[in-house]
């Protein structure tokens, strides 16, 4: 059996930049065990000071659109000057196709050695919101290490786009196009939400396709975004490289000039995830006073229309 971890052990273990360590206070934010939480909410507390200095990046798209790949080949440019990140992955579906780790272990191999790089593939057996939860307090944990970058990977889909944008400093969509990704087929929302678009794959005879769909999508962005931060529409190859390099330009530049509005999206993050937590404490504590045969025998009356659900709701709510 594992040694049991006190805080002063976390504690130690993060100023000796000890990676077992991390991954073991990772694993303890993601318990759900009582006494996990209570040491993890703790060590957290204890670590504040020391957060928040790490570049959030979030990097999404479209199963197979290259995500690994790219961070791949970005995180190895980043760590050949000096600079190290940790890589976090959000992935809802992975508990369902099962292939996504399997995908990101074989495809982040250099990185995976890597000493300037800490890769952790995406909770098991939680969901979404779980995910969520654990992935905002994960990301701290690794800001209090002291990365210079923390990317989260998430695949595009359902809700966790929205998620990982709610936690990062730049949001970076990366989009095929030629495989779905045509101007038509991506959501009005995801445009709103992203600050940076990076077309991939451009390699081989896919050149002229690519050059046309950043033209369409800078239109797109224009006309969608026409103040503050324009989204800047790039392309890259993760397999040549080309491209990398003034992507991690727009990037730095990014992170230079437009303090003002990070500063004021981390705070508004900040009180989204206190309001969320205030909601969820709500929802568990209603939820604990109320019986499973309360619940059934009122939506039934809602079903008869022996209630209305204005009254359900009232009556549910006055037990709270
Ligand atoms: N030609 C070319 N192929 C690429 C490039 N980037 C990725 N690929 C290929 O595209 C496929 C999917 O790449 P991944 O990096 O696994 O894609 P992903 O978005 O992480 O996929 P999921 O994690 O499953 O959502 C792989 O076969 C890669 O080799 C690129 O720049 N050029
Ligand atoms: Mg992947």
């Amino acid at each position: 059996m594992r040694k049991i971890l006190t805080l002063n052990d976390y504690l130690e273990g993060f100023k000796n930049k000890d990676r077992t360590i991390l991954s073991r206070a990772i694993t303890l934010v993601e318990s759900q065990n009582q006494d996990h939480q209570k040491l993890a909410q703790e060590l957290l507390q204890t670590l504040l000071p020391q957060t928040g200095k790490s570049k959030r990046i979030g990097i999404s798209g479209t199963p197979g659109v290259g995500k690994s790949t790219f961070i791949e080949s970005f995180g190895k440019l980043l760590t050949s000057q000096n600079k190290t990140l940790a890589v976090l992955a959000v992935d809802p579906t992975s508990q369902v196709s099962g292939g996504s780790i399997l995908g990101d272990k074989t495809r982040m191999n250099e990185l995976a050695i890597d000493a300037l790089a800490y890769i952790r593939p995406s909770p098991s057996g939680v969901t979404l919101g779980g995910v969520a939860k654990r992935t905002r307090e994960s990301l701290l944990l690794c800001e209090a290490f002291g990365f210079d970058y923390v990317l989260v990977e998430t695949v595009g889909v359902g809700q966790s786009e929205t998620t990982v944008a709610q936690m990062v400093d730049l949001f970076v969509m990366l989009l095929q196009p030629g495989a779905g990704d045509d101007l038509q087929g991506i959501k009005r929302g995801i445009l709103e939400m992203v600050d940076m678009v990076v077309v991939t794959k451009d390699d081989g005879d896919n050149h002229p396709i690519i050059q046309k769909a950043k033209h369409d999508y800078e239109r797109a962005l224009h006309i969608l975004r026409h103040e503050g931060w324009i989204p800047p529409v790039l392309s890259c190859s993760a397999v040549t490289k080309s491209g990398l390099n003034e992507i991690q330009n727009v990037i730095e530049a990014y992170f230079q000039d437009q303090k003002e509005l990070i500063k004021t999206k981390r705070d508004q993050q900040g009180l989204d995830w206190m309001w969320q937590l205030i909601n969820d404490g709500l929802k568990e504590k209603f939820l604990s006073k109320i019986t499973a045969q309360e619940f059934t025998q009122t939506e039934s009356k809602v079903l008869t229309q022996d209630l209305t659900p204005p009254q359900a709701a009232q009556l549910l709510l006055n037990k709270y």
